[in-house]
C-alpha cells in the first residue's frame, strides 16, 4: 500500500495489527485468502460495465465481461444452479433486488423477526424499506429457541405472503428449508433464502443446502464463503420452472432496477473464492468452523454461560445474559473488547431489554478457524469470556432510560482502566499473535 497519504496508512497499519493482536468472534467477518485481496486492489477497480456481458453501456469491457463469465460459470458449478447473479453490491441491496423483481409494492412478505435472530431486510417493520414498501409479517421462535414452524403455517395460511425468507444473522441452528418449502407450497409463495452466514457451511457440506427447495438464493460473499464483500442471486431449477423469465427478472432488479455499475474487483474475487470453495480444503474448513462453534459453546456453557437454545448447530451462537441482568450484553460486548476479544452484542428471544440494550452478545467462529485456531485455543477463549462476564456482572444498567447513555460512558471508562480486563488482554494478545490472519 502507498505510504504517501501517511495520515491513512498509519491507521490502516494500526487496524491490521489490532485485527492480529486480537480475537474476532463477529460471526459475519472473516479473512479473504491473499489472492482475493489482491485482486481488490487491482486495475479491475477502475472500469464502468454497466450491463451484462456481451451487453455492456460501456466499450472496453472485453476482459471484464470474461471475468464476469468465469464468476457465474463458477458460482453455478459450485452450488448447482442454473443461473446467477454477482453484481449485488451486498447483501442488503441484493434482498431488495430480489422483492423488487418478485413483489409489487404491497403484498405480502414474511421473514424471520430481527430480535428472534433475522434480518432488518427479512421486512422489519417501520423502519426499512422491507417494512415499509411491502406488507410485512414475521414470525418467531418457540421457547426452545427454535423456528415455530406451526406459527409459520399458519401466519402463511393467514396472509396469504407472495414471498417467505428463511434466513439469519443471529439463529443459532440450522435453516430447515425442506419444511419452509411445504408452507412455501402450501400457499403458493415463492421461497427466498438467504444463506449469507452460513453459505461456507452449505458449500462445506456442514448444513443442508436450499437447492433443493428455494426459488432463489441470496449470499453475501464475504463471511463464511471468504470471498469479498459482495453478495450473488442464485435462480434454481425450481424457480426457473416456475418462471422461465426469473433469472432475467433479477438481471433487470440489479440494473436498472436499483444499482449501477458492478465493481468489478469484487466480481474477480467472487470468482477467486468461488474455486477456492470448490477445492478439498474448503470441505475441511468448514468442518472446522463447525467443531470450533461445538467446542467455543461447550467451553462457555462448562464455565457457567447460558447459550440461546443451549448451543449451536452452525457457526455462530448466543450468549443469553437476560438472567444475570437484562440489558448486559452492551457491557460485556465493550468488555470484551477491552479484553482483546471483540463480538457484537444482540438481541435474545423474549428480549428483557431493548435492541440498543440487549442481553446478549452473538458470537462466531468463521475467522478464528480462518487463523488456524482449533479445539483448544475454543476452550480457552470459552474462560476468558467467562471470567470477563464475572467481572462486569454487577454493572446493572440503571432501568431509568435517561439515566443509561451516562451509566455507559462511566462504565466504559472504568473498563478501559480495569487491571483484570486488561491482565485478560495480555494473554489474548499473545495467543492470537501466534495466529496469521489467514492460515488455511
Ligand atoms: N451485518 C450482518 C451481520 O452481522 O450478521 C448481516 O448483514
Amino acid at each position: 500500500m502507498s505510504k504517501q497519504d501517511t495520515e491513512i496508512h498509519k491507521l490502516v497499519e494500526r487496524e491490521e495489527q489490532r485485527q492480529i493482536e486480537m480475537i474476532g468472534l463477529i460471526p459475519s467477518e472473516n479473512n479473504g485468502s491473499p489472492a482475493v485481496h489482491a485482486v481488490l486492489s487491482s486495475s479491475l477497480n477502475n472500469k464502468y460495465s454497466e450491463g451484462y456481458p456481451g451487453r455492456r453501456y460501456y466499450e472496453g469491457n472485453q476482459n471484464i465481461d470474461e471475468i464476469e463469465n468465469v464468476a457465474r460459470d463458477r458460482v453455478k458449478e459450485l452450488f448447482g444452479v442454473p443461473y446467477v447473479n454477482v453484481q449485488p453490491y451486498s447483501g442488503s441491496p441484493a434482498n431488495s433486488a430480489i422483492y423488487f423483481a418478485l413483489m409489487q409494492p404491497g403484498e405480502t412478505l414474511m421473514g424471520l423477526k430481527l430480535a428472534n435472530g433475522g434480518h432488518l431486510t427479512h421486512g422489519h417493520p417501520n423502519v426499512t424499506a422491507s417494512g415499509r414498501f411491502y406488507n410485512s409479517v414475521q414470525y418467531g421462535v418457540s421457547d426452545n429457541a427454535r423456528i415455530n414452524f406451526d406459527e409459520v403455517r399458519q401466519l402463511a395460511l393467514k396472509h396469504k405472503p407472495r414471498v417467505i425468507v428463511a434466513g439469519n444473522t443471529a439463529y443459532p441452528f440450522e435453516l430447515e428449508f425442506d419444511k419452509f418449502r411445504e408452507i412455501a407450497d402450501e400457499v403458493g409463495a415463492w421461497l427466498v433464502a438467504d444463506i449469507s452466514h452460513v453459505t461456507g457451511l452449505v458449500v462445506g457440506g456442514q448444513h443442508q443446502s436450499p437447492v433443493p427447495y428455494a426459488d432463489v438464493i441470496m449470499t453475501t460473499t464475504h463471511k463464511t464463503f471468504r470471498g469479498p464483500r459482495g453478495a450473488m442471486i442464485l435462480v434454481t431449477e425450481r424457480g426457473l420452472e416456475k418462471d422461465p423469465d426469473l433469472g432475467k427478472k433479477i438481471d433487470s432488479a440489479i440494473i436498472p432496477g436499483l444499482q449501477g455499475g458492478p465493481h468489478n474487483a469484487t466480481t474477480a474475487g467472487i470468482a477467486i473464492a468461488a474455486k477456492e470453495a470448490a477445492q478439498p480444503e474448503f470441505q475441511d474448513y468448514a468442518k472446522r468452523v463447525r467443531e470450533n462453534a461445538d467446542a467455543l459453546a461447550d467451553s462457555l456453557k462448562a464455565n457457567g454461560l447460558k447459550l440461546v437454545g443451549d448451543g449451536t448447530e452452525t457457526h455462530l451462537m448466543v450468549i443469553d445474559l437476560s438472567e444475570i441482568s437484562p440489558g448486559l450484553g452492551v457491557q460485556v460486548a465493550y468488555a470484551m473488547d477491552v479484553a482483546g476479544i471483540y463480538a457484537n452484542r444482540n438481541t435474545v428471544p423474549h428480549e428483557p431489554g431493548s435492541p440498543f440494550y440487549p442481553s446478549g452478545v452473538r458470537l462466531g467462529t468463521p475467522l478464528v478457524t480462518t487463523r488456524g485456531m482449533g479445539v483448544e485455543e475454543m476452550k480457552q477463549i470459552g474462560e476468558w469470556i467467562a471470567r470477563v462476564v464475572d467481572i462486569v456482572k454487577d454493572k446493572t444498567l440503571p432501568e431509568d432510560k435517561k439515566e443509561r447513555a451516562k451509566f455507559i460512558k462511566e462504565f466504559r471508562a472504568q473498563a478501559d482502566a480495569n487491571k483484570d480486563l486488561l491482565a485478560i488482554r495480555k494473554e489474548v494478545t499473545a495467543l492470537a499473535s501466534t495466529f496469521p490472519l489467514f492460515k488455511s
